[in-house]
């Protein structure tokens, strides 16, 4: 595995879920395995939880790291070939991803969709460009239409949690005052479509995912038959597809509640975090024992480590 921009990067997923769980076991089993090389994480937008593990995985294994707010000290990015560059993009990614490459070995990059323009977020050219001129590996912090070591984390927590083989696994659409992108639930449906859960997704009409990630997946429109024996409800916001980044309406009774959790197999709670109170999730809920958010977050750190020490195995012949 070279990069890890999507679960299409991943050689051997079950190798990459032994890696982690023998990293839960032993988190510095291999301290040594990023000695002399470096990382530079890019953020274009905000992060807690990516920004933290990343860089507590990279410390585990010896990996030095060097964060960068592009926004907030970098130049502003040209992405367009062949612009003239008169305005206020001071210089091109050609440039900036061969210079960063140049001083790193890894590049991680978080880049969030604008959610104006459905093709351009979709064609992913921020990650892409970066991989084209970098010539390092790159790792997806959330890109516009996905977020990798998000659902790596996730996969992680259910098989952590779950009490029978085939749990059912219910990703829930909820409210949210600000239009979210897509890329959490798309890639936790992707992620989800590689193992043999029963994978249910439900949401309002108007909010069907893109047909690339869900094909085969049935969705309920009605949130209390979804909920109905579930073993694990996963919850998340994200705005219309179809209609393009819009918020279709309110929908405040989409919210989960300690009454719909009541229709579940006693299921646990999960969401990849921030998360508004009392919005997506009532207090009760987030704050009652079936509340795996705590936990799931903790994984971030394991599933960073996991995508990294593999990443320095296949690319650097570090051993793993
Ligand atoms: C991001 C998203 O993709 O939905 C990151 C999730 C990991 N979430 C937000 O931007 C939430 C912001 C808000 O205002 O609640």
């Amino acid at each position: 595995m070279n990069n890890f921009t999507s679960i299409h990067d991943v050689t051997d997923l079950s190798a990459l879920l032994q890696t982690a769980q023998d990293i839960k076991e032993l988190p510095f089993a291999h301290e040594q395995m990023g000695r002399q090389q470096s990382m530079c994480l890019l953020f274009f937008n905000a992060s807690l939880r990516t920004r933290l593990s990343t860089q507590q995985a990279a410390f585990r294994i010896g990996l030095h790291t060097v964060v960068f707010d592009i926004n907030a000290g970098g130049w502003n990015l040209e992405f367009e070939d062949g612009t003239v560059m008169k305005g206020d993009k001071a210089e091109h990614v050609k440039e900036a991803a061969a210079v960063i490459g140049a001083y790193f070995d890894i590049i991680g990059i978080r880049t969030f969709a604008g959610l104006k323009d459905r093709e351009e977020d979709y064609a992913e050219r921020v990650i892409e460009q970066f991989v084209r001129y970098s010539g390092k590996p790159v790792i997806n912090l959330e890109s516009p239409t996905r977020h990798p070591l998000q659902s790596f984390t996730d996969l992680i927590t259910i098989e952590e949690y779950k009490q029978v083989e085939k749990p059912k696994v219910v990703l829930s659409w909820a409210p949210h005052p600000r239009a979210l992108p897509q890329a959490v639930a798309n890639s936790f449906v992707e992620w989800m479509k590689q193992t043999d859960y029963n994978l249910v997704i439900t949401h309002p009409p108007g909010y069907e995912l893109a047909k690339q990630f869900t094909e085969g997946v049935p969705v309920v429109y009605k949130q209390m038959e979804a909920f109905a024996d579930a073993d694990f409800i996963y919850t998340k916001n994200w705005s219309a597809y179809d209609d393009y980044g819009k918020i279709l309406q309110e929908d405040s009774d989409w919210m989960v509640t300690q009454e719909k959790m009541k229709l579940t197999n006693n299921a646990r709670f999960m969401h990849c975090l921030p998360i508004r109170r009392n919005v997506i999730v009532e207090d009760a809920v987030l704050d009652s024992d079936r509340s795996i958010v705590i936990p799931q977050a903790a994984n971030r750190m394991v599933a960073a480590q996991a995508v990294l020490q593999t990443i320095l195995q296949s690319t650097f012949d570090r051993e793993l």
